[in-house]
């Protein structure tokens, strides 16, 4: 990672539809995002391929898996997040699905990004939460964020990825991420309910490092160049300064 924020569409081969996503696929190449991120929690389409296939026909962006299982590993992405849910005191989500998963990773040679992975409470229960059973971080306990986040990257983890869930109707708290921030040297992502250039500018301004936008711009097509936008000036600005 180059220091520079970095701004990555989430696209969920479960939700995609057809029009949006040619629509989508049109701006980002007018407009610069720096990853595709591709997944979510289930799969009843199986169309991963499909996606990223259609991605790579107009783009050369990178693209990143983030798995709910290990349904989800396609060796035609780049990489792929190897997401331990730190934030909950599932066994099956801090290691029982990676051992399953690993001979397949390995075979796919795609780039492993070991990453810390904590969802947030963002008021309501998200799918996550539910698929995997645990219980998400407190929205108002930055100081136990901070220490999930240490332990996380004490134990390798690469990545601090703070989530609120797809469609949040509060993303990850700006105080949350300056906690994390000061904790931990590793680059953070942010996503869940990032749904205006005040929020992203928010969150970059806080620590992110990423920022993971995916339903905001399913509802709202002119939401990208914005993002993009906010991102690139964020950039520019503390070069100049
Ligand atoms: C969800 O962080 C991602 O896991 C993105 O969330 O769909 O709300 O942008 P949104």
């Amino acid at each position: 990672m180059s220091g520079q924020k970095a701004f990555a569409v989430l696209l969920d081969p479960d939700k995609i539809e057809q029009n949006a996503f040619s629509a989508l696929l049109a701006q980002t190449v007018t407009n610069q995002i720096d990853f595709f991120l591709v997944g979510g929690s289930l799969v009843t389409d199986y169309a991963h391929k499909e996606v990223i296939s259609a991605i790579r026909r107009h783009s050369q962006t990178p693209i990143i898996l983030f798995p709910g299982n290990p349904l989800h590993i396609e060796a035609s992405a780049d990489a792929i997040l190897l997401l331990s849910l730190i934030s909950g005191r599932n066994p099956e989500f801090l290691i029982g699905q990676h051992v399953i998963a690993a001979p397949l990773l390995k075979k796919s040679g795609l780039e492993i990004l070991p990453t810390g992975y904590m969802v947030v409470d963002s008021g309501t229960q998200t799918t996550v939460s539910y698929i995997s059973g645990t219980m998400p971080l407190p929205y108002d306990k930055p100081g136990v964020a901070a220490c999930t986040a240490m332990a996380g990257e004490m134990l390798g983890l690469q990545l601090i990825y703070l989530d609120a869930g797809s469609g949040a109707r509060r993303p990850v708290s700006p105080e949350m991420i300056a906690a994390v921030r000061e904790a931990v040297d590793v680059p953070i992502v942010v996503g869940g309910g990032i749904n205006s250039g005040e929020k992203a500018y928010e969150a970059l301004k806080a620590g992110a490092d990423v920022i993971v936008v995916g339903n905001g711009i399913e509802q709202d097509p002119d939401l990208l160049p914005q993002l993009s936008a906010v991102v690139r000036e964020f950039n520019q600005s503390v070069v100049q300064a």
